[in-house]
């Protein structure tokens, strides 16, 4: 079981991408726990303040540390062990060790930023480390939150169906997926590849993992570095060359 602490000014946001499908299902049986909790409820005074110009000028509105640190604060008293990211572009960029990594955590307090940001005095009282889902900039912090929460939740045993579901999908093994295919056979004319049907499972296995590493090759040699590769992929790998196939080719 994995508890996740969002705070943020638009808990809203979170009801229905977190109800539906498969983490509706693993919320109901309880392997995960999500509790929202609106910023704005731990700003002092009849306004609740959260946010104010930024010091030394500039456009846009910075968030208050206040507000913040107390939430944050609160939601830790139960469990002093959270661990608090702060979603930010300023962060490391999400990936699948990543969130292999985040999955190990029992208890992880999601903060999501808004307006220009928060204020730097949040990152270094109460903040452990920084993700962003991306090199863009977002109007908040709360889709990648929720993104973290879908990728993380798939690690958690018995929230996908089949049992090693995270650990056959792409990135499991540093290499895009392999193409999949269903009923029917023949799709206007588009045949499946004849070996997904030959039943010979140590064919269909090279099949998959030599298009996997095609897939990766043409789409993401960036990958395929950091990929480890066994001396069979790298025959593999050596053979897809001989085949000639440009890497302009889409397969
Ligand atoms: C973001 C990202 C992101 C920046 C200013 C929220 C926004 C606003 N978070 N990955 N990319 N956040 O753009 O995580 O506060």
């Amino acid at each position: 079981m994995i508890r996740f602490d969002v705070l943020t000014l638009f808990p809203g946001m979170f009801n229905s991408p977190l109800s539906e499908s498969v983490l509706g299902k693993a919320r109901d049986k309880k392997q995960i726990e999500i509790a929202l909790h609106n910023i704005r409820d731990f700003a002092p005074g009849r306004h609740r303040v959260v946010d104010d110009t930024p010091y030394g000028g500039g456009g846009g509105m910075v968030m208050k540390p206040e507000p913040l640190v107390r939430a944050i604060e609160f939601v830790k008293k139960p469990s002093p062990s959270a661990r608090v990211i702060l979603m930010s572009p300023q962060g490391v960029l999400l990936s699948a060790g990543h969130v292999r990594r985040l999955a190990q955590y029992p208890h992880l307090v999601l903060v999501c930023g808004r307006y220009e940001g928060v204020d730097e005095r949040v990152r270094l009282e109460v903040v452990d480390e920084e993700i962003s889902i991306g090199d863009y900039v977002l109007t908040g912090g709360e889709l990648a939150a929720m993104v973290i929460i879908d990728a993380v939740s798939r690690q958690i045993r018995g929230v996908l169906g089949h049992e090693n579901a995270a650990h056959e999908d792409s990135f499991s093994d540093g290499l895009l997926e392999y193409p999949h295919y269903t009923k029917p056979r023949n799709f206007r004319g588009l045949r499946i590849p004849e070996v997904l049907i030959s039943g010979n499972h140590r064919e269909i296995k090279r099949w998959r993992r030599k298009e996997s590493i095609r897939r990766t090759w043409l789409r993401r040699p960036d990958l395929l570095e950091r990929a480890a590769l066994s001396d069979e992929d790298c025959k593999t790998l050596d053979e897809l060359k001989r085949e000639g196939e440009s890497c302009r080719g889409v397969v």
